[in-house]
């Protein structure tokens, strides 16, 4: 297989992860280089190619750069034989109208609210604010509560038709990355369809490859 890219990342970044799903389904290979460093972001070649100096980054083999984690999975889904179940295809406006709320949604309404409660209590990057940390955990039951009634109650496997889309991909790396430390044993109870279809998804070959074992917490973490 000749290769199809690199993605520049730190290792286990759940954006990359999701791409990396994608790009095995659609029989690219893109390789994330273990060696990278974060220091590179800020270094002119790399700015050159992604001026927000931020990662993940994608490098095509054929000289495409493209920053920012949902397009990057978006273009590795439009770039093989799975680009119409995964995008859903060029006359089906309805169902790619569909699996595009589900990207938003995954980017506008999980990530912002998994990730304060990793960078300000697992990472502590930033101070520390209840206030952040409540609301984010409180939009967070929210949405998965959503995602609960997208899937009647776990009756669904899929959140787009009968079989897996980029709505389940995007929607499951935050949220297997949140189980780790933030939707704890309480915060699953309130949504247990919800938690039925990611524990569906995560069994998939698919997520397996490339997730692997999904930790799951008892608690959420606590402040530092
Ligand atoms: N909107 C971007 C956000 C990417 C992002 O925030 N990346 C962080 C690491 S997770 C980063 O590169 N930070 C370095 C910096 O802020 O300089 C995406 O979804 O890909």
């Amino acid at each position: 297989m000749a290769p199809f890219g690199k993605i520049y990342s730190y290792p286990g970044n759940f954006r990359v992860q999701r791409a990396q799903v994608v790009a095995a389904m659609n029989g690219l290979e893109v390789e994330v280089p273990a060696d990278f460093q974060m220091e590179a972001t800020k270094k002119p070649d790399f700015l050159a190619k992604f001026p927000m100096g931020k990662i993940p980054a994608f490098e095509g083999a054929d000289g495409f750069c493209i920053a920012e984690g949902a397009a990057i999975a978006m273009y590795l889904a439009g770039s093989g034989p799975k680009a119409a179940q995964l995008l859903g295809g060029p006359g089906e406006l309805q169902k790619r109208a569909r699996i595009t709320e589900w990207i938003c949604f995954a980017e506008t309404e999980l990530n912002p609210q998994v990730l304060p409660a990793f960078v300000m209590c697992v990472l502590k990057y930033m101070p520390y604010s209840e206030a952040a940390y409540n609301n984010a955990a409180n939009n967070l039951e929210r949405a998965l509560k959503r995602i609960d009634q997208a899937v009647d109650a776990g009756a669904k496997k899929f959140l787009v038709g009968d079989e897996l889309t980029m709505a389940d991909i995007m929607v499951a790396g935050p949220l297997f990355f949140g189980q780790g430390f933030l939707i704890d044993e309480k915060m699953r109870a309130a949504a247990p369809g919800a938690i039925k279809y990611l524990d569906g998804l995560a069994a998939m070959p698919e997520f397996q490859s490339v997730f692997g074992e999904i930790k799951k917490c008892e608690t959420r973490v606590a402040a530092p």
